[in-house]
């Protein structure tokens, strides 16, 4: 059987990972409907060698889609998802629009395909930084119980679209020439101040909430709380822009509930789904974000002992941000509800 599918902002960075990771994993597709707002509408993609034009994103467009993976941002999704789920698609939906209500799931299939059937035509997708640190931490949590997360990251700019991606390239190659970097993406496009990216790291992704946290930090909190379906994991996160252009890189601590063997976490993380493990320190091997680009595992690497805390382990985990981190979470999704049908 094949299934029509509508990509929404497919010409963005994510929108064109997902037609390349539809594509890459051989999906059902039937019909292929590009979409995107009207600004974007006429342009030319390509799928499996075929030209298409950009139809232009409306409540029509969805007619006939079994399955509409949206990434267009989140009031895009607000207002267009509902009208594909009235006729009749499944929406996977990459922005956080709909993640933290209770009647939407919000899946990573490595760790809680369960709760896909439980969707009432929306499923959402996770943060980048968030889908790839539960994926590693699964195996573990299973095992011995996860109490606290301490978490760092390291976040390629991608994670904020073509245009960051750009400016990263257009600043670096202004600075070596000795020009003024002139930021105008970085930390947060909306936001009157930019920062330099190039040869820095900005301590801020997303707006910052009351709590000294930023939109981002707290999504780490709420959605691996959400994921794992438990309140008692305490999460506290640090966000850190650095200049790399794809891969997001996470120094994860952890302590466990029941006190852990080395050599099984490792052997757990060895048989997990979708986790390779990188760790060999006499050759120096372990995960890097430019190893991880155009990937779909998520690697984990540098797995020791806390020095201090009895059942404390440090890991260090990357991922590809726009294939685990978006595309390819959103078409695992679709794969799950196609096996099970
Ligand atoms: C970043 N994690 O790296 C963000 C991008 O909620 O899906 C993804 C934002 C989201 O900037």
């Amino acid at each position: 059987k094949l299934y029509n599918v509508a990509v929404v902002g497919v010409t963005g960075a994510v929108g064109q990972k997902m037609l390349e990771t539809l594509e890459r994993r051989d999906f059902p597709v039937g019909e292929l409907r590009p979409l995107a707002s009207a600004r974007s509408a006429g342009q030319q993609i390509t799928f499996k060698g075929k030209a298409y034009t950009v139809q232009e994103a409306t409540p029509e467009a969805f007619e006939g889609i079994d399955f509409a993976l949206f990434s267009a941002g989140g009031s895009i999704s607000e207002k267009l998802a509902p009208a594909a789920v009235e006729r009749g698609a499944v929406v996977i939906d990459n922005t956080s629009a709909f993640r933290m209500l209770p009647e939407v799931p919000l899946v990573v299939p490595e760790v809680n395909a369960h709760m896909i059937s439980q969707h009432r035509g929306i499923i959402a997708n996770p943060n980048c930084s968030t889908i790839q640190m539960v994926v590693a931490l699964k195996p573990i949590h299973d095992a011995y119980g996860i109490e606290r997360i301490i978490v760092s990251t390291y976040q390629a700019v991608s994670g904020s679209g073509q245009a960051a991606i750009d400016e990263l390239r257009e600043q670096t190659r202004a600075v070596l020439d000795g020009k003024p970097a002139e930021p105008k993406v970085l930390p947060v496009k909306s936001l009157p101040k930019h920062h330099q990216i190039a040869f820095n790291a900005i301590p801020q992704i997303d707006v910052f909430e009351e709590n000294g946290f930023t939109k981002e930090e707290m999504k780490m909190v709420n959605e691996t709380r959400k994921i794992f379906g438990t309140d008692e994991i305490q999460v506290t996160p640090t966000c850190v822009r650095v200049p790399v252009f794809f891969g997001h890189s996470e120094s994860v601590f952890i302590e466990t509930k029941k006190p852990f063997d080395l050599a099984e976490v490792r052997s757990l993380l060895e048989s997990a789904p979708g986790v390779t493990v990188v760790d060999d320190l006499p050759e120096q091997a372990y995960p890097m974000a430019i190893d991880s680009a155009g990937h779909f595992d998520t690697y984990v690497g540098r797995i020791r002992r806390d020095l201090f805390h009895p059942r404390g382990l440090n890991m260090w985990i990357v991922s590809d941000n726009v294939l685990k981190g978006a595309a390819l979470n959103a078409v695992q999704i679709a794969e799950h509800m196609v096996r099970s049908k």
